[in-house]
């Protein structure tokens, strides 16, 4: 892929995934009904009609969404972009748009852009914005695609000349710069139908990348499925969506968060495998971020702080050959970074060939004594004695400075 184009993607590898539409209003449950399904789902898996749906429209009024704030804390979270739900499968902008008065300015009491406000705070602290938007699937459409119904009677194709094209155009001409578009759910689009948007795209952002969910793999990265991480080294750019929780739009039932600890494990897996992690947050009807998800941001923002080194502009590396609880490894060019996600005095590692020139706690650049021979096996060994002061983080991160410029794994024999 071509490697300016990627090279931020790369560099970044954690970004904040933004879900906020009219689905944030019922929050998993309508008329006493509860969704048992991600709640931005709700629409459609609880089949209210669309004239019942977008009443909601004229109710939405989230008097305490604030953009400058929520980017600034995306910054302490250590996140490097944001990817926001311009439209998602419910068929609201969150963005005025001239070609569906189905949005935010025009349809609710609270009349204001909010693609517009982030883009202002996104150019203003220096946070590449990005834009989720749905291509196929849009729920408010008599022609967009919707999940687990007959669509044989749609004219998809006047769907994409009257509202997805012309509003891809707006949001890739109103809004300055776009990092990437985050297409969703490609569904029955044909590769002509994605390849039309690909085309679209580079016309009007050349730099602008293409998630792998814009259909036949015609994304600059891959997209895996929801929360999956891949189990090896992947050989092209990937990205996981995540979500904190279960579910990707606000709901008030679902409390099952995840805690830091688990956040920065699976973080450290998709970048030792050369992916990025998109972590997602859910802002409720008035525009709030729910503080258990911000509880756990701050965490591993912290340790970013601290340790962010071991994960941006890392590189996939091969599998190290052997299982060692709570260890993980990740690399950039001449620096090995040693992950323990456990307390201990020392850890001993063998089979790796490098030439280490110095180790040290990457948090603080406290020395690490470091025991490097050849057992009477013949294998390398490196063992290593933490600081006695050292007091253990969620993710204790050694970095390890090698002669050679990337790790030597040696295989079993
Ligand atoms: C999609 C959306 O339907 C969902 O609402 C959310 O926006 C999520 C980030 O993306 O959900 C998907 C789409 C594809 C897969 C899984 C969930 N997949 O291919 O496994």
């Amino acid at each position: 892929m071509d490697t300016d184009r990627m090279q931020w993607f790369r560099e970044a590898r954690y970004g904040l995934f933004i879900h906020w539409g009219l689905y944030a209003m019922l929050a998993g449950e309508y008329e006493g009904r509860k969704t048992d399904n991600i709640a931005e789902w709700i629409m459609n898996d609880l089949d209210i009609p669309v004239a019942e749906y977008e009443k909601l429209a004229a109710q939405f009024n989230p008097t305490e969404f604030d953009a400058d704030a929520i980017v600034r804390k995306a910054k302490d979270w250590g996140m490097r972009y944001l990817v926001f739900t311009s439209k998602h499968h419910e068929g609201f902008a969150m963005y005025q748009s001239a070609y569906s008065r189905y949005n935010v300015v025009d349809a609710t009491p609270y009349g204001r852009d909010v693609v517009r406000a982030l883009a202002d705070a996104c150019e203003k602290h220096g946070m590449k914005l990005c834009l989720y938007y749905s291509q196929a699937q849009d729920w408010h459409d008599p022609n967009g695609y919707r999940a687990r119904y007959d669509n044989s009677g749609k004219d998809f194709a006047k769907y994409l000349e009257e509202k997805c094209i012309p509003q891809l155009r707006e949001i890739l001409t109103e809004y300055g710069a776009i990092g990437y578009i985050w297409f969703d759910t490609p569904m029955e689009m044909t590769r002509a139908q994605s390849e039309r948007l690909v085309e679209l795209v580079h016309s009007l952002q050349p730099d602008c990348l293409i998630s792998g969910r814009i259909g036949h793999a015609l994304g600059d990265f891959m997209t895996t499925g929801d929360n999956y991480i891949p189990a090896f080294p992947v050989p092209r750019d990937f990205e996981v969506p995540a979500t904190l929780n279960g579910t990707w739009g606000y709901s008030r039932f679902d409390h099952n968060w995840k805690n830091p600890k688990d956040i920065i494990r699976l973080m450290v897996k998709i970048a030792s495998r050369g992916g990025n992690y998109l972590l997602n947050i859910g802002p409720d009807a008035l525009g709030r971020v729910p503080e258990e998800s911000a509880k756990v941001l701050d965490a591993v923002g912290a340790f970013l702080r601290g340790n962010g080194d071991a994960i941006y502009g890392t590189r996939a590396i091969p599998p190290y050959v052997y299982d060692i609880d709570d260890c993980y490894f990740t690399a950039k060019p001449h620096k090995l970074f040693i992950h323990l996600l456990r307390p201990a005095e020392s850890l001993e590692l063998l089979n790796i060939a490098n030439t280490p020139l110095k180790a040290y706690l990457l948090d603080s650049g406290k020395p690490v004594e470091m025991l490097n021979r050849v057992t009477c096996e013949g294998d390398h060994s490196w063992k290593f004695i933490y600081p006695g002061d050292h007091a253990h983080q969620v993710d204790t991160v050694l970095c390890v400075e090698t002669q050679e410029e990337w790790p030597i794994f040696e295989p079993l024999r």
